[in-house]
């Protein structure tokens, strides 16, 4: 697990930075044993890494996070990160292509996240997925707030856009992701993709996202039948009294695990 408590351009609620210290906390409130895979996850052993960011920029941060990833990957690890703004995402998938070359993305948000530059900065997390999309192909599912200056962009060249409006019947969803994507995947999750009645703790909440049981399904049926090689949860926004999105977070997180442990 590394840590990326990295946060500069967030537009909303400020609060990312804090996430993946929220997410270990939120983690407290989980039983080791899983319910649904019935096994304790943990015994795989989950080391745990923070990449302190400092005042860094982005431009000097996150060279620190390819390398690190890149690092770790060599190393035989998987590596599941905890943001921290999304744009993270833009440093951690290219030393995963670097290794899966045939890697697709399948990227779950709320946001297409497709701009070239947002606010002055192509490392804005609007931005997170627009350099990834340059390199590999990259399915978005959970999509409901688009802007005009990207809308061109989605669903074209080798992004594959599922709007949620659309796309209302999870097993006919379900279907055309699987079809879109390659045989090995990498997760990026920006916990917005969630309705913000199931995590609200999120810096730009959007209503009509998945429940906590559709967003499970589909993962699994990723996480099942591809190579899901790493992963990354996005945007935690914690919260003063509410501790809910934190476990969710954490119990999201140690499920993904879960089930790469269980198709190994
Ligand atoms: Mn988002």
């Amino acid at each position: 697990m590394l840590l990326l408590p990295f946060e500069r351009t967030t537009s909303h609620r400020k609060g990312t930075g804090q996430g993946p210290a929220a997410l270990l906390a939120g983690s407290l409130g989980l039983e080791l044993f899983d319910e649904e895979l019935g096994r304790q996850t943990y015994k795989a052993g989950i080391h745990t890494m923070s990449l302190p960011s400092g005042r860094l920029s982005a431009e000097a941060y996150f060279p620190k996070v390819s390398a690190a990833v890149s690092r770790l990957l060599k190393l035989g690890k998987t590596v599941f990160s905890v943001g921290g703004e999304h744009s993270l995402s833009q440093a951690i998938i290219p030393p995963h292509l670097e290794r899966w070359p045939d890697l697709s993305v399948l990227h779950f948000d709320a946001h297409a996240d497709l701009r070239p530059t947002y606010e002055g900065s192509p490392h804005n997390h609007a931005c997170a997925m627009f350099p990834v999309s340059r390199l590999c192909p990259v399915t978005q599912v959970g999509i409901r707030s688009v802007g005009e200056e990207e809308a061109h962009l989605v669903g074209q060249g080798k992004v594959t856009t599922f709007f949620m409006h659309e796309h209302r019947d999870l097993k006919a969803l379900t279907r055309k992701v699987l079809a879109s994507l390659k045989g090995t995947v990498y997760l990026s999750l920006d916990l917005d993709g969630f309705d913000p009645s199931v995590v609200p703790g999120v810096g730009t909440p959007q209503p009509g996202g998945f429940g906590w049981y559709e967003a499970l399904d589909l993962l699994r049926a990723v996480f099942m039948s591809r190579r899901v090689v790493g992963a990354d949860i996005m945007e935690l926004c914690p919260g003063k009294h509410e501790v809910s999105s934190e476990l969710a977070a954490s119990k999201v997180l140690y499920r993904l695990m879960g089930w790469m442990l269980a198709r190994q």
